[in-house]
């Protein structure tokens, strides 16, 4: 397969100034008329459409119909020759939506027509300029079945309804705003639909509907109230308002991503639209407000103001990302929020920054798009922006966002463009801030200390990696905000310093003892800080920032399963810090997190030769012996906050379910009876699936016989209900026990499991992939289980396949016996005749 570099981007060389699609929607296929008016743009002769997998059966050049002689079509392209300086374009071809097993362009989704057409699915569609800086004007009309079809939806405004007399109708869509075709959108369906109203803050009235399987209105609630709160947050802090009369979304269960942002009609993977406390966890609720959001935001930074080409994705989804944490920071709790955005970029991000598939949060060059919906371009990308906004300052980030919005609105830019709108608002030069643009790999410092003459010195080394292809890379340039705390426990000093150089130092007066640093607050800089030394018993005690007393915490867990792991016995200081956080009287979701041990796959991240069995076994003997210790104290906790009769979604009520379902999880390391019996009876008597869920996580931990009776209760409960049979396989492929393996592949043979829908195949099979104990087993059949399941899944969904390739990372810092297990599955899976490009790429980066 070929690669396509950034360095060669080309203007493209004609424009398209009004499309007008017509979908004529069939059973077994679909025909598509597509008038598109051209204006060409430079010298050139020919046009080349992207085209893939499409029958053509007409084309007309102003209205004259072409003979074969004047175009050609091959498996990526339509060409016309001898095109004018501006023309009409009319095709018309023939898709297959019910065979669309990739659920890329238009596809059927259960007995829904729907689409998906980022990065370059319209191409799918019909034959188009398929490139994000080709903007159009839509109009669109769907043709269905009546009874089957009622819901006709396209980008924009309802322009017209049509009657036909043969039980078919239409609806006609017309889109103002110019745009990419990676943001058109089509659905078709018998669906309920929710809806509900925004008042502008210049006083439009806004149409809001959320379409969902007939069914399942009653679970839209929390999923609306979002999209009201998101429209109101975007006005007041970032000045945005809604351009369309109307705003739709739809929920279907196959679905390769979150959702999409599509203009004016969002189609959402239904796990992140439906919930009520019976089928969805807190943590669900929570996922559902940040992508309605998300999606939402993306009207202004992403469908208003776009990409120029694919390698700047990270101008959109950074940015919005960014913007999503910052909302859902406003409307929950600011401190838990950065915490679990951190943890969530080193559980995948640090580990794609360490591995061979790692890139630039703008890439240089890919063989799929697909590939690079990574958490690099999203979750780095986010923490890029966070440090402008860190830069800048609130006042002077917003006129930034002003200017850029002001300056760009209806384009196609690049990051560079975003830059430079930051650097002329905030008055400050970029340039070497830039290099998180363009450079891989997470950044190092090494910190050092000196105390001498009641000076503390802070001395600075940055130890940056090479990139993948073995070139050097330079010095990083970023906010570190740091503070001195006095051994009483007074802050000394807080301060934002700018790190630029390789090696650099600062120096501050006046200590009559060597104070305690507090380094990296609230995460300020995306980089892993190597100490020789901390005083983290200390700083869990007396440092006031949320986030580095979080990482005191962890550290110290982290020092102290690592000497465990080398033989050392428990440290009991940690042991004493801890029961020290068990009595602190501070926010409970915030205590949940400082209770939390941390992940295997943090301490797998250290591991100079990863060797994850060894990481368990220290794990657990720390996890049993707190529970030991504290027993009493956790039950008193657990009691204290476990109110079974109460399923309200409050910031209190989330939080007590936070901080008991972590002591029971703790308790359970003890794997007593008594603790099992808790976990039954919170399982037997509880509301909601917060609840539920822990309780057989722990089950499942401690007791065999009464996890099979509650797995079954399960089951039969739910089994009709997809979305919570997620849970059901994820819960199962998960879990530590020895025979999971045989049991995972037992599942793919139950009546709910399905390969073609994206959501089972990741609960199932790539939950069981991030199974360290079970997919790196030393008889290799882990690794052989994923590599089949790779080969058949590429078949039908090389999305769904490549993401799975992605399993095997971290193939070349395994330990020697690990790696040659997995090479011999990777190099079966890259020799398969027909491999998707998607597939390949991953796995040749892993191979190299
Ligand atoms: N644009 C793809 C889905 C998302 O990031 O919103
Ligand atoms: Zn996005």
């Amino acid at each position: 397969p070929q690669a396509i570099y950034l360095k060669d981007y080309k203007k493209p060389s004609f424009a398209i100034r009004e499309v007008n699609l017509t979908f004529e929607l069939f059973e077994e296929y679909t025909i598509v008329t597509n008038v598109m008016k051209f204006l060409k743009l430079d010298n050139v002769q020919e046009l080349r459409l992207h085209a893939e997998e499409l029958e053509l059966l007409e084309v007309f050049l102003d209205d004259v119909a072409l003979d074969q002689e004047s175009y050609t079509i091959d498996e990526e392209s339509l060409s016309v020759k001898n095109v004018a300086e501006s023309f009409t374009l009319k095709i018309v071809n023939k898709i297959y939506p019910h065979k669309n097993t990739e659920l890329e362009g238009l596809y059927k989704s259960g007995d829904i027509f729907c689409t998906q057409c980022e990065p370059e699915g319209f191409r799918r569609i019909t034959p188009y300029l398929d490139r994000p800086d080709v903007m159009s004007v839509f109009t669109t009309t769907v043709i269905a079945d009546k009874e089957k079809y009622p819901i006709l939806l396209s980008n924009g405004n309802k322009h017209q309804c049509h009657e036909n007399f043969d039980g078919r109708h239409g609806v006609t869509w017309h889109d103002p705003h110019p745009k990419p075709s990676y943001l058109f959108a089509l659905v078709a369906g018998d669906l309920g639909s929710v809806s509900d109203e925004f008042t502008t803050m210049s006083g439009n009235k806004v149409a809001l509907n959320i379409y969902v399987d007939k069914g399942n209105e009653s679970k839209c609630s929390h999923a609306m109230r979002s999209l009201k709160e998101a429209m109101r947050w975007d006005e007041e802090t970032y000045g945005r308002e809604y351009d369309l009369d109307i705003y739709n979304i739809v929920a279907v269960d196959s679905f390769n991503m979150g959702a999409m942002e599509n203009k004016g009609l969002n189609i959402f993977n239904s796990a992140y639209v439906l919930a009520n406390t019976d089928t969805a966890t807190d943590a669900n609720f929570m996922g559902i407000e940040s992508v309605i959001a998300h999606e939402y935001f993306h009207n202004w930074t992403g469908n208003r103001i776009t990409c120029r080409d694919w390698f700047q994705l990270t101008l959109k989804e950074g940015l919005t990302v960014f913007r999503d944490q910052s909302f859902s920071a406003d409307m929950n709790s600011r401190e838990v929020q950065r915490i679990e955005d951190v943890k969530g970029l080193r559980e995948r991000q640090f580990v794609e920054d360490a591995s061979p598939t790692r890139h630039p949060i703008q890439p240089k060059s890919y063989i799929s798009m697909n590939n690079f919906y990574t958490s690099t371009v999203y979750e780095k990308g986010a923490e890029v922006i966070r440090m402008m906004h860190t830069l800048l300052g609130e006042e002077k980030y917003r006129a930034a966002m002003d200017l850029y919005f002001n300056t760009f609105d209806g384009e196609a830019v690049t990051t560079g463009d975003f830059v430079w709108a930051m650097e002329q608002a905030g008055g400050i030069d970029l340039k070497q801030f830039q290099l998180w643009y363009h450079q891989s790999g997470t950044p190092r410092l090494i910190v050092d200390e000196k105390f001498e003459n009641g000076v503390y010195t802070l001395m600075l080394t940055q130890k940056i990696l090479d990139d993948v292809d073995g070139s050097k890379q330079a010095p990083m340039y970023y906010p570190l905000k740091m503070a001195l705390i006095n051994q009483d426990g007074a802050l000394a000093l807080e301060k934002m310093l700018i790190v630029s150089k390789e090696k650099e130092s600062f120096s501050f007066d006046g200590f009559a003892f060597k104070p305690v640093l507090s380094i990296n607050r609230d995460f300020s800089a995306p980089i892993i800080i190597e100490q020789q030394e901390s005083d983290y018993a200390f700083l869990m005690k007396y440092d006031t920032n949320s986030f580095t007393q979080y990482e005191a915490t962890q550290n110290f867990a982290i020092e102290t399963l690592e000497s465990m792991m080398q033989g050392s016995k428990i440290d009991e200081a940690f042991v004493e810090a801890y029961g020290y956080l068990l009595d602190l009287d501070i926010d409970l979701s915030y205590k949940a997190l400082l209770l939390e041990l941390p992940s295997i796959s943090t301490l797998m991240q250290r591991q100079e030769v990863i060797d994850c069995q060894i990481i368990y076994s220290a794990h657990e003997d720390l996890a049993k012996h707190l529970a030991d210790v504290f027993q009493e104290k956790l039950l008193q906790i657990y009691k204290e906050n476990h109110n079974p009769d109460s399923d309200a979604i409050d910031a209190k009520s989330i939080a007590q379910r936070a901080i008991k379902n972590r002591v029971l999880k703790l308790l359970s390391a003890s794997e007593t009876k008594e603790i099992a019996l808790i976990a039954k009876e919170q399982y037997d008597n509880s509301i909601t699936m917060t609840d539920r869920v822990t309780a057989l996580d722990v089950l499942e931990h401690t007791d065999e016989p009464l996890a099979e009776e509650a797995f079954k209760d399960f089951y039969n409960k739910y089994k009709d209900n997809t979305l919570v049979m997620n849970k059901y396989f994820g819960l199962l492929s998960s879990s530590l026990r020895d025979d999971i393996l045989h049991r995972v592949k037992t599942l793919q043979n139950d009546e709910v499991y399905d390969d073609k829908v994206p959501n089972l195949v990741r609960s199932l099979v790539g939950t069981f992939a991030r199974n360290h104990k079970h997919f790196h087993a030393k008889d290799g059949e882990g690794y052989k289980f994923v590599a089949d399941k790779i080969v058949e899944i590429d078949k039908i969904n090389p999305q769904m396949a490549s993401g799975l390739c992605s399993t095997f990372k971290i193939y070349d810092k395994m330990n020697k016996e690990n790696q040659k297990l997995m090479k011999r599955e990777l190099m079966r899976v890259i020799s398969t005749q027909g491999l998707s490009k998607n597939s390949f790429e991953i796995i040749d980066k892993i191979l190299k």
